[in-house]
């Protein structure tokens, strides 16, 4: 079966976490990814936080399956006119350098677009134009400037950061929404376009619900499902809401069987409106099914700490699977806080692929995450990261390059 981005080929610039996270995606939808490395070194992840002395490391595979990697000197003469020729072979050119990287290394906007009208520049910057433009990023930067880090952990505790990378992935992801929305609109219009994801523009986007709550919070001085109502104080921006579900739904982590030894041992536990009685019925409160205080969503939400409480008294009494299994008979949405270890030894992730076991030439066998973006028609077939110019010779010799004109460059130090 082929694959949705067959024939597409991705001069990949990226390193660290924010572009691979993108460029993955795309090798996952079937585009040829060709990773640019630096010789000798390579991207940085490659030793960051090694396991296995000498291989790959966990973070560098994770985030570099189905590419190939090539190795240029960019700042080599020789070098850039190997990156010339690939440029002019290929559709997209993703990087995440630092701002003005690009440019110093000679291939600004306009020299790309001599060479190749319709490729697509695509890069992540930490942030878009304005003061901080020039700002070098990484992960927590971006949460504490996006808006996350404020709005996360509780009222009585320090802004937190979150362990999910929205800063890193999460703009990988916006990005590459953006290169196959412009490889799209290049089938109609024939011209590539400069894509840009800045990351704290991709955390806010995924903070959109704390600018609404900071305008309701502005109009009207309180927010009634925060924890902080009825006997907290609100003051001028949106407060850390604890595990406050954050929606319409009330939910809370609760504790469960075992969570004096278990760290894990928790249930997010929301008090959907339509099932309350079904929640009255499980917990062994049918009254507050009909009592006024409890009956309504308005009327329960200055008791949500009390009804929370007694909830948990229930969900004390069983494991979070138990809590499950007997929730889930009424439709009452909830979820088992998961370890890690639980994830990685979940059988049904394994079955649909987003858990793959990976096997690698210097490392062995390792676990990883596969495509969480399922198509029917282009599978993800997981393999594995390209060790370090793996690739160099094949991907030069593809662009029109002799045996002998390789040897000569390797002899210039260019490849
Ligand atoms: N050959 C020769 N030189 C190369 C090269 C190659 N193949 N590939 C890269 N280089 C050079 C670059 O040209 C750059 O040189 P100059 O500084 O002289 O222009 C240099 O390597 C380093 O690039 P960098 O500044 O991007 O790298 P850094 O480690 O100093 O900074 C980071 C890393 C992530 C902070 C920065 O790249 C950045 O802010 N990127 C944008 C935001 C981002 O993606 N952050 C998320 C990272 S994941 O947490």
């Amino acid at each position: 079966m082929g694959k949705a981005l067959d024939g597409v080929r991705i001069l990949d610039f990226t390193h660290v976490q924010s572009g691979p996270t993108c460029t993955q995606l795309l090798a996952w939808f079937g585009a040829d990814v060709i990773k640019v490395e630096k010789a000798g070194t390579g991207d940085i992840t490659r030793e960051q936080l090694r396991d296995i002395p000498e291989a790959d490391s966990l973070y560098f595979t994770m985030l570099n399956h189905n590419k190939r990697s090539v190795t240029i000197d960019t700042k080599n003469p020789e070098g850039k006119k190997v990156l010339e020729t690939l440029i002019k072979s290929c559709d997209v050119l993703v990087e995440n350098f630092a701002p003005g990287a690009l440019d110093r290394m000679g291939f600004s906007w306009e020299h790309i677009q001599e060479l190749n009208p319709r490729m697509i520049v695509a890069s992540v910057k930490g942030f878009g134009p304005g003061p901080y433009q020039d700002c070098k990023v990484y992960e927590n930067v971006a949460q504490c400037a996006g808006g996350a880090a404020s709005t996360t952990g509780f009222d009585d505790g320090p802004p937190v950061v979150s362990g999910a990378q929205i800063g890193d992935s999460g703009t990988g992801l916006h990005l590459a929404l953006g290169i196959v929305t412009a490889l799209y609109q290049r089938t109609m219009t024939g011209r590539g376009q400069k894509v840009l994801a800045a990351m704290q523009d991709g955390v806010l986007n995924l903070c959109r619900v704390k600018l609404r709550d900071q305008q309701r919070l502005e109009r009207t001085g309180v927010m009634k499902e925060y924890p902080q109502y009825p006997n907290g104080t609100f003051g001028e921006a949106v407060p850390r809401a604890g595990n406050a579900s954050g929606g319409g739904q009330p939910g809370w982590i609760l504790k469960c069987k075992g969570w004096e030894a278990d760290p894990n041992a928790y249930i997010y536990f929301i008090t959907q409106a339509p099932v309350w009685a079904k929640i009255c019925n499980v917990i062994g409160k049918e009254e507050w099914a009909t009592d006024p205080d409890y009956a309504t969503p308005a009327a329960r939400l200055p008791h949500l700490k009390d009804i929370f409480a007694e909830i948990e008294r229930w969900t004390m009494t069983k494991t979070k699977f138990e809590a499950m299994e007997i929730l889930n008979k009424y439709d009452i949405p909830c979820g088992p806080i998961l370890s890690m270890k639980e994830i990685a030894e979940d059988e049904s992730l394994r079955k649909t692929g987003t858990i793959v076991e990976v096997d690698h030439p210097v490392r062995g066998k390792y676990l990883t995450v596969g495509n969480p973006i399922k198509l029917s028609d282009s599978p993800t077939d997981v393999t594995r990261s390209p060790l370090l110019g793996e690739h160099t010779d094949e991907v030069l010799t593809e662009i029109g390059y002799s045996m002998g004109q390789i040897d000569a460059l390797r002899t210039a130090g260019a490849i």
